[in-house]
C-alpha cells in the first residue's frame, strides 16, 4: 500500500525551468525544461512523495498578468477535488511571484496546501538552487504543521505565508523576504521548523467571485514618484481615465503638495486612491502620509504598489466603495 501523499505540480517557467548555454553564463532563456524533467533531476523526492506533473505556461512570469494568474487559479480549484491529490506545489518565475501568490491568497479557498517555488539560477546554472527549493517546498507542502495555512511561498528555505511575500534582490538567492511579519519557518535538511504562530490571511479567499465569471479585473494604474517633476506628474494623473490608480509615493506616503491636490480633485470625481511607497518594507498610515483631505484616497497600509493594484483592482470589479476597501488594508496589516 502506497501511504506516500501525492503533490499535483503545476509548472509555469520562471529561470527555475530556465535553460543557459553553460553552466556559468549569467544569462539563460526562461521556461526551457518541462515540469516532469524538473521534478525527475531531484534526488530523494520521490522517496518522499508521489508526484503528477503538469505544465501550464512555459515563460518567464514577466509575461503573466491576472488572466493567467486567473487560469492557474481555476487549474488549482478544478484538480483540489482529486481525492488522490495531497498538496499543489506551483514552479513560478520570481518576478511577480509575490503578485501571483498575493492574488492566489485572495481568490482561492483552498482544501489542501499550496506552495509556490521558483529560483534565482536557471536549470543548467552552476550551483542551480532550483532542486532544493521545490524539494523544500514539497516537504512544506505535506508538512502536518503547515495546514490550513492558505497560500505559501517556499525559497531558499524559507517559509512564507503568500500575502507577506517581496522579492528584495534582483539577483541574490536569498532574494525572498516576508513583510510584514517574518517567515513562519525554515527548512534545514529534511525537518521543517515552525516559527511563533502561522495565521493564514485574515481574508484569504475573499474575492473568490472574480473566478466565478469571465470578466477581467479593471485596470489600475501606479504611478511611480521621483524627486522633483510633480508638473508633469500632475499631467499624467490628469490624463489618466483609470477608476483606480496606486500611488508609489515617498518614504512613508508623502508626495508633492500640489499632486495631492490633483489627487484630491479627482478623487472627489470618484477615483479611488491607494497610496503607497517606493520603498520596500512599505508602511503607509493616515498619520504619515501626506495629508488628502477625502475618503477616496487610503493608505496602503503595508502592501506595496504592485499589491495594492492587485487589492483595488479586485474591488473596483465588485465596486466596493472606499470604506469597504480600507478594511481590507488594515486586516492585512495583521502579521
Ligand atoms: N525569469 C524571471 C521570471 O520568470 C526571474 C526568475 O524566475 O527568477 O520571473
Amino acid at each position: 500500500m502506497n501511504s506516500k501523499p501525492t503533490i499535483y505540480i503545476i509548472g509555469t517557467g520562471g529561470t527555475i525551468a530556465g535553460e543557459g548555454s553553460n553552466a556559468t553564463t549569467a544569462s539563460y532563456k526562461s521556461g526551457q525544461i518541462n515540469t516532469k524533467r524538473l521534478v525527475n533531476a531531484i534526488p530523494g523526492l520521490g522517496k518522499k512523495v508521489n508526484i503528477r506533473t503538469e505544465t501550464l505556461f512555459s515563460t518567464g512570469s514577466e509575461n503573466l498578468g491576472p488572466d493567467n494568474w486567473k487560469i492557474l487559479a481555476l487549474r488549482i480549484e478544478e484538480l483540489s477535488d482529486d481525492p488522490e491529490i495531497n498538496a499543489f506545489l506551483i514552479t513560478h518565475g520570481t518576478d511577480t511571484l509575490e503578485e501571483v501568490s498575493f492574488f492566489l491568497d485572495l481568490v482561492l479557498k483552498p482544501k489542501k496546501p499550496i506552495v509556490l517555488t521558483g529560483a534565482m539560477r536557471s536549470s543548467t546554472a552552476l550551483s542551480a538552487d532550483g532542486p532544493a527549493n521545490i524539494f523544500q517546498a514539497s516537504l512544506a507542502a505535506i508538512s502536518p504543521k503547515l495546514k490550513n495555512q492558505g497560500v505559501l511561498v517556499v525559497m531558499n528555505g524559507l517559509i512564507i505565508q503568500g500575502r507577506q511575500a517581496i522579492k528584495t534582490d534582483s539577483l541574490a538567492l536569498e532574494s525572498f523576504s516576508s513583510y510584514p511579519g517574518g517567515p513562519i519557518g525554515k527548512i534545514v535538511g529534511e525537518e521543517v521548523f515552525i516559527f511563533g504562530i502561522p495565521r493564514p490571511s485574515p481574508i484569504m479567499g475573499r474575492f473568490h467571485s472574480h473566478l466565478l465569471n469571465q470578466m477581467e479585473l479593471p485596470f489600475v494604474e501606479i504611478i511611480f514618484l521621483r524627486g522633483g517633476y510633480s508638473e508633469n506628474l500632475i499631467k499624467i494623473f490628469e490624463n489618466n481615465n483609470s477608476n483606480g490608480i496606486v500611488v508609489a509615493g515617498f518614504g512613508a506616503g508623502t508626495m508633492p503638495k500640489n499632486l495631492a491636490k490633483v489627487i484630491s480633485e479627482k478623487a472627489k470625481a470618484g477615483n479611488i486612491f491607494i497610496v503607497s511607497s517606493r520603498v520596500s518594507r512599505v508602511s503607509v498610515l493616515p498619520e504619515t502620509m501626506t495629508s488628502i483631505d477625502h475618503n477616496n484616497v487610503l493608505p496602503a497600509g503595508v502592501l506595496n504598489p504592485q499589491k495594492s493594484a492587485i487589492l483595488l483592482s479586485l474591488g473596483l470589479k465588485e465596486n466596493l466603495k472606499a470604506f469597504e476597501l480600507v478594511k481590507f488594508l488594515k486586516l492585512l496589516e495583521i502579521q
